[in-house]
């Protein structure tokens, strides 16, 4: 009887804590669609706002509450916090690595200009904010295998540094004044969603080139090794981690990973699912982004501090994205 009473609390408790409202910014880059779909599943639909410079399509519109926002323009950026009375900030917006270095000083306006829009408008309204940082954080002077949490930081993209810099200046506000800056340093994430300028989206195209046209050429060369997480992980990794309790954090940025694999050992994991698969292999510019990166990446900080365990592994990543991307070139 008693624990049916505490259950009962429980849930009365669940229904009287009141849905943080969410706003997404870079809502249609690689992560956004899907963390808004994976947020409004568990906080309402109303609750979470995606965002972008970029016209949507009507499945997006009528998916939720969806908004121009340029993260340049921090007047129209406080306009929509007050008028939406936003509580959590997740700043996605930024360019890559591969692109960004076709583009410097873009990357230096939208990464660099729009992180501090961001954080002194989450500093001006208390919001909680969530920026992803990365794996091209590190570079060649960073142990690569593993590279620890705590380590020398020297990246050679523009990507890279802009999200140092982004790292150093959330934990700084969080010390100055205490605002609650959360960051995950994440691997190539994988998503059905068309590749975006990354390093690491070789393994996203592969799988939308195979099953188009049956063949691919890769950018990196057959053994190099890169961490690696489905969106599946990427995304209950972010809502976890935005859900610790302050007391709980020993650091503002933890890495966070499921896997390290070369493009060969992609392809023999999606050889047990399409027969004949035809790889050519040409490295370009984006090999020595790669060759600077962690191959494999330790979290074991964040497993400590709040419980992260990833779920998602080669076999049933090489699953889901076989459906996911059929589904979607359909
Ligand atoms: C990239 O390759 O630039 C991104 C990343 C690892 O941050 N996917």
């Amino acid at each position: 009887k008693n624990s049916v009473i505490q259950i009962r609390r429980y849930s009365v408790d669940a229904l009287k804590k009141k849905s943080p409202k969410i706003l997404i910014t870079g809502g249609l880059g690689q992560l956004g669609v899907e963390c808004a779909k994976y947020l409004r599943g568990k906080y309402g639909r109303d609750n979470v706002i995606l965002s972008d410079i970029i016209k949507p399509t009507s499945e997006i519109v009528n998916d939720g509450p969806y908004l121009f926002v340029d993260i340049l323009d921090f007047k129209g950026l406080q306009k929509i916090v007050v008028d939406h009375r936003v509580d959590w900030l997740i700043h996605f917006s930024a360019l890559l690595s591969a692109i960004g270095e076709q583009n410097v000083p873009l990357a230096v306006r939208v990464n660099i200009e729009g992180m501090h829009n961001v954080i002194e408008l989450a500093k001006q309204y208390k919001l909680r904010i969530f920026v992803p940082s990365t794996i091209g954080a590190f570079g060649p002077d960073s142990p690569r295998n593993p590279t620890p949490n705590i380590t020398v930081q020297r990246p050679r993209t523009i990507y890279g540094v802009s999200k140092v810099h982004a790292e150093l200046l959330g934990e700084y506000y969080f010390y100055k004044f205490g605002l609650d800056f959360r960051c995950l340093r994440f691997p190539g994430v994988i998503s059905s969603d068309p590749p975006g300028g990354g390093t690491t989206d070789y393994a996203i195209a592969i799988f939308h080139d195979i099953l188009r046209k049956g063949q691919y050429e890769c950018y990196l060369k057959p053994d190099t090794r890169l961490p690696m997480m489905h969106v599946k992980d990427a995304l209950r990794a972010l809502s976890e981690f935005l859900e610790v309790p302050n007391s709980k954090l020993v650091r503002r940025v933890y890495n966070v990973t499921s896997m390290s694999f070369t493009p060969e050992e992609l392809v023999a994991a999606m050889s047990r699912h399409v027969s004949d698969l035809k790889i050519t292999y040409r490295p370009d510019s984006r090999q020595d982004i790669a060759d600077s990166w962690p191959q494999v990446f330790d979290d074991s900080e964040a497993r400590r501090d709040w419980n992260w365990k990833p779920e998602v592994d080669l076999e049933n990543l090489v699953k889901l994205m076989m459906k996911e991307v059929k589904e979607k070139i359909v």
